[in-house]
């Protein structure tokens, strides 16, 4: 039995399916869940002995199905995407393209295949319980052959899941703790109550209390002196050979003497009671890893992924899931730097120039200042610093290319209470202007032809006027 027993049928019949295949296409999704996606299907595949080919697409379209189908494979195995797709793929296989396998976990589009591994088929939560390298773990551990063993991939699946942020409620959880389980009892990972601040691997302790802005400690969040005073005050060595140490580099006393002193802290600043407990959590850590370094460490591993995932470098992600720990590793550090260098650049940009308030919303056209695939983020970081205020949604606007502007909207769990759902905005207010969009009530996006910022404003303006009111 598999680690996710109502999958078993599934899981088996795509097995069955990828070992008579002459030869397969891998296609995933990049980001951080696909990549480990496409690396547990990879490694699986590999020692099943099955001849295989990987490519990544950022979005599953007709183009990108087509220039798929156009290959000589006869079989594709879709991972991480392809259900939302069925529609599209249905008709490719029906006029036989290739025969497709699938492993995700999103929303089925209207249509069906036979080879269909999503846990939302079999009544699990798969925005919170399995993610696509969780699916594609199932199907991995389907492809052992006779004596094989394949549970020392649920590492990778367990930094997929994190990836796709389904530990929100302070751990994994559902057919996600299943696999954890496997892993742990595979001993390639370690499941440990610690510190839930992003760093504990790689981060000096300053500034992995400084740069701990979901913790949101006055005095210390967000405050580089306040956060060396905090740690002077406490009765510990802080440094070792001249330079700070790391939360990994404590002795568990060391670390214990630490969070109380952080607690007590958050307590008598009036930090609310959960955002407290918040402050510790279920953590994973990869045994086979390095000590103090971010592979070491499920979430700074899945950040190394995503920093390769959107500057478009699937390769070196998928390279340092299948453990290439050199040329691959040194890369994806170098993308995470100029990464973080690009978000706090394009802040600092725009507090700087300032927002624009509308009635209802507020926003800024970053133009080419800002990449387009990272405007969203910062407009998410923008909300509530110097001049911006937090009580409105923001909208962002980068240039795609000479004909199309990108546009990036957030809002608040304050404002969705209220009824802000900036995905029917997105979508209805670009449609308007000839462009299309959707996403998340909080946070969405769109896509419009260059110069129809102002109208499509003034849309924006008027539904979410609408909506809040
Ligand atoms: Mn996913």
């Amino acid at each position: 039995m598999g680690p996710v027993p109502d999958l078993d049928d599934r899981a088996e019949a795509c097995a069955e399916r990828l070992r008579a295949a002459d030869s397969v296409l891998l296609a995933s999704h990049i980001d951080a869940d696909g990549l480990t996606s496409a690396a547990v299907a990879a490694t699986a595949l590999e020692r099943a002995d099955i001849a295989f080919e990987t490519v990544f697409s950022k979005q599953l379209d007709a183009d990108e199905l087509a220039r798929i189908a156009a290959t000589d494979h006869d079989t594709i195995l879709f991972t991480d995407f392809g259900s939302g797709q069925l529609d599209l793929i249905a008709a490719h296989e029906a006029a036989g393209d290739f025969t497709p396998v699938i492993a995700d976990h999103h929303q089925p589009a209207d249509a069906d295949t036979e080879y269909h591994l999503n846990p939302l088929l079999v009544g699990i939560d798969g925005a919170a319980k399995l993610s696509g390298a969780g699916a594609a773990y199932v199907l991995a551990r389907a492809l052992e052959p006779d004596g094989g063993d394949n549970r020392d991939l649920a590492a990778l699946s367990v930094v997929g899941a994190v990836g796709d942020m389904q530990d929100g409620d302070g751990g994994l959880r559902g057919a996600n703790q299943g696999i954890v389980d496997e892993g742990v009892a595979a001993g390639v990972l370690s499941e440990e109550t610690d510190l839930a601040l992003y760093g504990r691997q790689t981060r000096p302790l300053p500034k992995l209390l400084e740069y701990a802005s979901e913790a949101r400690i006055p005095g210390i969040s967000n405050d580089e002196a306040g956060a060396v005073a905090f740690l002077t005050d406490l009765d510990l060595p802080l440094k070792e050979e001249g330079e700070w140490r790391r939360w990994v580099d404590l002795t568990g006393e060391e670390r214990r003497t630490l969070a109380s002193a952080l607690m007590r802290r958050a307590v008598t600043s009036g930090v609310p009671a959960d955002r407290i407990d918040g402050l510790v959590g279920t953590t994973y850590v990869l045994a086979d890893e390095e000590p103090g370094t971010e592979l070491r460490d499920v979430s700074e591993f899945s950040t190394l992924l995503n920093a390769t995932a959107r500057y478009e470098r699937a390769d070196v992600g998928l390279a340092i899931c299948l453990g290439d720990r050199g040329a691959a590793l040194d890369r994806a550090r170098t993308l995470l730097r100029n990464h973080r260098r690009n978000l706090s650049e394009g802040l600092q940009w725009v507090t700087s120039e300032g927002v624009t308030v509308e009635e209802h919303v507020q926003w800024f056209d970053a133009g080419t200042r800002i990449r387009e695939t990272i405007v969203g983020i910062i407009a998410g970081m923008a909300v509530g610093a110097d001049g911006v205020r937090h009580d409105l949604p923001i909208v962002a606007f980068a240039e795609k290319s000479p004909e199309e502007v990108k546009v990036s909207a957030r809002g608040s769990h304050f404002l969705t209470d209220r009824g802000l759902d900036l995905s029917a905005a997105m979508r209805e207010a670009s449609r308007e202007v000839g462009g299309d969009g959707g996403g998340h009530d909080v946070a969405a996006g769109a896509t419009i032809p260059a110069g129809s910022q102002r109208a499509f404003l003034d849309e924006v303006d008027r539904i979410v006027g609408e909506q809040l009111g």
